[in-house]
């Protein structure tokens, strides 16, 4: 019998839980269907622990889920795995980064793993080689939404996964109650909100309020809480629900990422953010609203405008029109309030093209079998889970 792949993954967090969010489903996928032994070196475990409650910060050294998950400096005493994935050009220890260059690149390859973007520059960027001291190529592997591009991260059972949720009738019902909160009222409109920061959003909770139709809002944790409780004049905790007019308010927890896909897929519209929720709401093929990371230079409008083309690309005038002024007001260009009232109107519309959307990506190789390929890895046939990365010592 052969060894496994090893493959180590690098994860340094900036903020938020987007790195760690990404890198820890990538390690998981590497073992759980392409049988690699992955090593995850992460320079934050607290932020670990929030997505992944088994995660205990204080242990130098520790196992979950298949993946052996090492604290960050740990690098500087083991010698590189067959694959090195430096997450979002985080740079690796000196001492490390000499061993690849020792071992060269017969025996190591070296990927960095950029952010998502669906504008045209990617294409021409993805799979390029950037030449390394000591003469080792570090591949650019782009994600993306197009066939030129790495793809995206999906599990192989993720969409059989939703469906049988789906078809469960009690499936949100079980959802709702195992996080302390009530089922939605009947008919009522279900909105997750998981965005960034965003002022003056007291209108628009208003006219919820106000609509002739219920919504119930389950509120994550996070900037959008504070603007919640000032609307409301009061403190909303988590797990707690309270009702304005046809509007219910929930306070949801903070849930294991594994849950959190159940979630999306409970709510009829997705407010998301980032990445990864970004990605995740895509596969749960809801009608979505998209936060982008703001940047100060305003960047972040040519990343949605680059994603709605292809989004949007052969929508109906009426969906184009009301997901382009939702998002753009969402991220701060434009009103909410008549920008919401469109997109409600053109939901069921919406919905399948979100479904349609949902569909035509997954046409698209996922990405950890995407980035076996660049390696000169022929993904196997899907394998159970691996054994955990032995620590080759130096
Ligand atoms: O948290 P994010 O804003 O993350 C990031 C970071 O800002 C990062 O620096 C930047 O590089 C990247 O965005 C673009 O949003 P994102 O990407 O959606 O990641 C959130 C993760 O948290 C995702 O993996 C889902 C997970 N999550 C849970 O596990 N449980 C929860 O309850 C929620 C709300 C999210």
């Amino acid at each position: 019998m052969t060894d496994p792949l090893s493959c180590d993954v690098f994860c340094h967090v900036v903020d938020n839980f987007g790195d760690i969010g990404v890198a820890w489903r990538l390690a998981r996928q590497l073992a759980h269907e392409h049988g690699c032994a992955v090593r995850l070196f992460v320079d934050d475990l607290n932020t670990f622990a929030a997505i992944c409650p088994q995660i205990q910060p204080r242990m130098g050294q520790q196992t979950v889920d298949s993946v052996n998950i090492l604290p960050w400096s740990r690098q500087q005493q083991l010698d590189p795995g067959d694959i090195v994935v430096e997450m979002f050009g985080c740079h690796l220890m000196p001492g490390y980064v000499e061993r690849i260059q020792r071992l060269g690149a017969r025996r190591v390859r070296w990927v960095n793993l950029e952010h998502l973007s669906a504008e045209a520059w990617v294409e021409g960027t993805h799979l390029r080689p950037s030449p390394q001291p000591g003469g080792i190529d570090k591949l650019f592997f782009f994600p993306g939404f197009t066939p030129g591009t790495g793809g995206l991260l999906r599990e192989s059972d993720l969409l059989a996964r939703r469906a049988a949720w789906e078809r469960l009738p009690s499936a949100r019902r079980i959802a709702l109650r195992s996080l302390g909160l009530p089922p939605p009222p009947e008919h009522a409109l279900t909105v997750l909100l998981f965005s960034y920061a965003r002022a003056s959003i007291a209108a628009w909770l208003q006219a919820m309020a106000g609509a002739s139709r219920p919504t119930t809002l389950w509120i994550f944790p996070g900037p959008m809480r504070g603007e919640v409780d000032e609307w409301l004049n009061m403190q909303l905790s988590t797990g707690q629900s309270t009702v304005r007019g046809s509007l219910t308010l929930c306070a949801l927890p903070f849930v294991p990422q594994q849950r959190f896909d159940e979630l999306l897929w409970a709510a009829d519209v997705c407010i998301v953010r980032g990445e990864d929720s970004f990605v995740r709401a895509q596969w749960a093929a809801r009608p979505m609203v998209w936060h982008a990371y703001p940047q100060h230079d305003q960047a972040h409008f040519a990343k949605i405008e680059a994603f709605l083309q292809r989004y949007l690309h052969d929508a109906e005038p009426g969906v184009h029109g009301a997901v382009t002024a939702l998002w753009e007001a969402w991220n701060g260009d434009g009103e909410l309030v008549p920008a919401w009232l469109q997109f409600s109107a053109w939901l069921p519309q919406i919905r399948r093209h979100a479904q349609a959307w949902c569909e035509h990506l997954a046409a698209t190789p996922d990405l950890a079998s995407q980035l076996l390929r660049a390696v000169g890895v022929e993904p196997p046939t899907r394998e159970p889970a691996a054994a955990t990365a032995p620590d080759r010592l130096k």
